[in-house]
């Protein structure tokens, strides 16, 4: 596991400008400018290589979802800005399909992107897709409690609620026809969890209890279901980026 010092990640908030050049670095679709790599280079795990491979990787992209979109029938009403960079929900789901072999039910899924989607504008940014996915397969373990909490909190409030986890366990599980009350059993599952999570005992489980809970038990860390992908799934991602 890579526990490096780094920090920082899709976390950190504060290089407005670098942020905001990544993005037009994005949009003009050139090789990947000086002050961006520095940027980069900063906030993520990664090396000069894997961020240059990653950037190509992501015009590519965005330029396939585009090109399948430009012929859709959706149109964005009128009053509402035409986004015309980034990575959209469809695409995204395809990569964590295709790429890192994840099969997370929709609910995760969504979560997932909302993760990397930092700004909340409904498109993944270049920015967003390299320091997201620093902390995605290369994160360390405060980054990575910190991505799965905020995949985790649905509602985004800090709290990760007793309504939230029956939620999440009740699409993780396989509902048997014979089962009288499938509910009862989910709800038997987030009792379980609470007395595992809640370290303070309040009902819900904070980022603070998830941190401690985490730290005592590592397998709890995906305790709702799979938000990261498996360490074979990463090698690989990160050999075609080096080839
Ligand atoms: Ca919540
Ligand atoms: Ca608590």
């Amino acid at each position: 596991m890579d526990d490096g010092g780094g920090g920082g990640g899709a976390g950190a908030g504060g290089g407005t400008t670098a942020r905001s050049r990544a993005r037009q670095q994005g949009n003009s679709g050139g090789k990947t400018s000086a002050k961006l790599m520095e940027y980069f280079k900063r906030k993520t795990h990664f090396s000069r290589e894997e961020i240059e491979s990653l950037c190509r990787v992501y015009r590519k992209l965005v330029a396939t979802s585009h090109a399948h979109n430009s012929g859709a029938a959706v149109l964005p009403p009128p009053n509402v800005a035409v986004v015309t960079e980034g990575l959209d929900r469809v695409a995204f789901r395809e990569l964590l399909h295709n790429t890192f072999d994840m099969v997370t039910e929709e609910v995760l899924m969504d979560r997932i992107f909302c993760a990397f989607d930092r700004c909340n504008d409904g498109v993944i940014r270049m920015d967003e897709w390299v320091c997201g996915l620093s902390v995605f397969i290369k994160g360390d373990n405060d980054e990575r409690t910190a991505f799965c909490f905020r995949v985790y909190d649905l509602n985004s409030d800090g709290h990760i609620s007793r309504e939230e986890m029956f939620h999440l366990l009740r699409n993780c599980l396989v509902k048997q026809p014979q089962d009288d009350d499938p509910d009862e059993g989910v709800k038997d599952l987030v009792e379980l969890a609470l007395k595992k999570l809640d370290y303070d005992k309040d009902g819900k489980v904070s980022f603070k209890d998830f941190q401690a809970a985490v730290k005592d038990e590592p397998l709890l860390l995906e305790a709702f279901g799979q938000c990261l992908p498996s360490g074979g799934a990463c090698q690989t991602f990160l050999s075609t980026l080096r080839s």
